[in-house]
């Protein structure tokens, strides 16, 4: 597998992803600065021009939560998922796809300081703290004891909060953090 990769973006999410689920892979680094993102054949990769792209033989990946689907449910040894026809699948899929579609947006709201509209489909970072606050229940993890790609794809989002600055969020999120620092694979950019 080859990642598209540059430390300084959301591919370090991918990064550890990839590490936790012990998959043997090569980086490719890509140069913003020369735009390496925009060049054609990285738009054949990703016609969003974004990173993290991934390359799987034929597959050709982009979007952090279906690169982190894919990578689970091709390492099923790593236990990063539950499987198809468990109980515990379909929450396990909302909380990935929540991970981008509400969390990230609210809290990109809050660092850039405007207000969130309900009108665009995700709420206010408020409410998306007592979301993952409601389901981490006692943790340490989204899934109790068992750690999993949503803890990758939510906890990112939170470890991304911290390393941005500011001051400190509410206890409960930032001992989550603490824990998925902790993590020897974390290499979230580092
Ligand atoms: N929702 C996408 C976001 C990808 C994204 O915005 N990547 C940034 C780096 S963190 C990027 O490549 N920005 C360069 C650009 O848009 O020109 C994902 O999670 O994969």
């Amino acid at each position: 597998m080859k990642l598209y990769y540059n430390p300084r973006s959301r591919a370090a999410i991918t990064r550890w992803m990839l590490d936790e689920c012990g998959a043997a892979y090569d980086l490719v680094p890509i140069d913003f600065e020369k735009r390496e993102h925009k060049a054609p054949e990285f738009l054949k990769i990703n016609p969003a021009g974004k990173l993290p792209a991934l390359v799987d033989g034929e597959a050709k990946l982009f979007e952090n939560a279906a690169i982190c689907l894919y990578l689970a449910d091709k390492f099923p040894e790593a236990r990063l998922a539950p499987p198809i026809g468990s109980p515990q699948r379909g929450r396990y899929l909302s909380l990935m796809v929540y991970s981008t579609s509400q969390l990230e947006p609210a809290m990109g709201d809050h660092l850039m300081k405007v207000e969130t509209t309900p009108q665009r489909g995700w709420t206010n970072f408020e409410t998306a703290m007592d979301v993952v606050e409601g389901e981490l229940g006692g943790g340490p993890y989204l899934f109790g004891d068992w750690f999993t790609a949503a803890d990758v794809m939510i906890g990112s989002m939170f470890i991304w909060k911290r390393l941005w600055g500011g001051p400190p969020g509410r206890p409960k999120l930032e001992a989550y953090v603490d824990r998925l620092m902790a993590r020897p694979h974390m290499k979230i950019f580092k």
